[in-house]
């Protein structure tokens, strides 16, 4: 597999740090010298600038939170000449004011190098065709990947998310080896292919970046054998650059973090703790070269540990371990904690059930939390014996129950009734908060 950037990808410990120290260093000057928001927060610390001597000083800094970004909307984080700024992107905004990202030239180039990182550790070279289904627009997947191919010099079909006839045809037509799009959409593109009679075997289609949404190991299993590709699993918000802060080789066991462009942190969600290698808490994350919109130690609300062991591959970068969910997407169904991920990863280790599922919350005349899992059964069981639905049903009851502790109504149902989503699938209606 290419490695794009070996200097960076690969340095040794002692020349990566001095790298971070350096960008964090001017980081912090940046905002302290630009950023009124961040002066005030610093000044309130008992920080600035110079005190900044150790990469350990960096948990002096304060946190940045996603409200700090809505009440600063839209140019209030600038850090650089407006005039300077060559694009814009933002989040969906579907939960409130949307977060922004301003570039730079530099942030755009920064971005590209990332970006032809992640393409690179799922085996894109010049010579390849990249079919492009994330969304282009004011989400970040679209141009993100597009500017990593364009840097690899590959050959980019910007195809966007959605039209599922159109992407098998072009796929086919156009002989596509490398495919992004949501984990999701992927699937949704496996059952439409067949559908269409069309068989991946038969086609030049050799790996997938697939990430925006959580997504299992067995999920995964069920992508690489249904599209006949090694699936990568690639991380980002639109907050920090959009995808390209971290991304799996080929030995997918963790995803590789941009070290360079973005230092990462695990923290006790609730005290803010720092926690060492290994401990699930929630990422935070510095930009170290941003210039339109640096964040410091932003807090991402996703949940993960660091893993330091060395990689086969070659590159030295601590690896995050595949999200385990979100400190906000957490669900407490009566008093239990738990992630739409655990559920997901019961589900998919039951022979029978298929990778759509919804999971719907409600009160019930009781006022007590009720749990309802729906999930899509193979066409065989939906059509069998009313027995074999019982005993699926109850299976995955009892395996929710002893491995989460919930107790979960669930609902079969046939084959392709959950709506499927072009982009970022929607897994949890939550009837309590309406
Ligand atoms: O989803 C950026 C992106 C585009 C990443 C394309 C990967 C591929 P946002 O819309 O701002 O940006 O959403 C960011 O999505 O905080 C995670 O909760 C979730 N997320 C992103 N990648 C993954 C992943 C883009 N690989 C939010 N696994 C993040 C699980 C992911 N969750």
């Amino acid at each position: 597999m290419p490695i794009w950037n070996k200097e960076a990808e690969c340095a040794s410990s002692e020349a990566r740090q001095k790298l971070q120290l350096d960008r964090l260093q001017k980081t912090v000057e940046r905002v302290y010298s630009r950023v009124p928001f961040y002066r005030e927060r610093l000044d309130r610390a008992g920080v600035n600038p110079d005190s900044i001597t150790s990469l350990k000083d960096i948990a002096r800094l304060p946190f940045t939170s996603k409200d700090d970004l809505r009440q600063t909307y839209p140019y209030g984080l600038l850090a650089c000449d407006p005039a300077d700024l060559v694009e814009i992107h933002t989040s969906s905004g579907t939960t409130g004011t949307p977060v922004v990202g301003a570039y730079t030239a530099l942030d755009i180039d920064m971005w590209s190098d990332v970006m032809a990182r992640t393409l690179s550790m799922a085996g894109c070279e010049k010579g390849d065709t990249v079919q492009n289904g994330y969304g282009y627009g004011l989400f970040t997947g679209g141009l993100g990947v597009h500017y990593g191919a364009r840097r690899i010099g590959a050959n980019i079909i910007p195809i966007s998310a959605g039209n599922t006839r159109r992407q098998l045809m072009i796929m086919r037509d156009f002989g596509t080896t490398l495919l992004t799009c949501t984990p999701s959409y992927s699937l949704f593109l496996a059952e439409a292919a067949l559908e269409e009679g069309i068989d991946f075997r038969t086609l030049p289609l050799k790996a997938g970046c697939f990430g925006a949404e959580p997504w299992s190991e067995n999920m995964r299993v069920e992508i690489e054998s249904k599209l006949n590709i090694s699936a990568h699993d690639i991380y980002g918000l639109t907050e920090l650059i959009g995808p390209g802060v971290a991304s799996e080789c080929e030995h997918k066991n963790g995803q590789h973090f941009n070290e360079d462009y973005f230092y990462p942190e695990i923290v006790n969600p609730e005290t803010g703790e720092v926690l060492p290698d290994g401990e699930k808490g929630e990422l935070i994350i510095t930009s170290l070269q941003r210039e339109g919109t640096p964040l410091l130690r932003y807090r991402t609300r996703d949940i993960t540990y660091l893993m330091r062991e060395a990689c086969p591959c070659g590159r030295t970068s601590v690896r995050i371990h595949r999200l385990l969910g979100r400190t906000d997407d957490m669900m407490i169904i009566r008093g239990v904690n738990c992630f739409p991920s655990q559920i997901e990863n019961v589900l998919m280790r039951i022979e029978g059930t298929q990778p759509h599922y919804q999971i719907v919350i409600d009160r019930g005349a009781t006022h007590l939390d009720e749990i309802e899992v729906q999930v899509e059964v193979e066409q065989a069981i939906f059509s069998d014996v009313t027995r074999a639905m019982e005993q699926l049903r109850k299976r995955i009851h009892n395996e929710l129950k002893s491995e989460l502790g919930i107790s979960a109504h669930i609902k079969l149902v046939e084959p392709r009734s959950i709506a499927r989503s072009e982009g970022k699938a929607q897994r949890i209606i939550d009837k309590r908060s309406l």
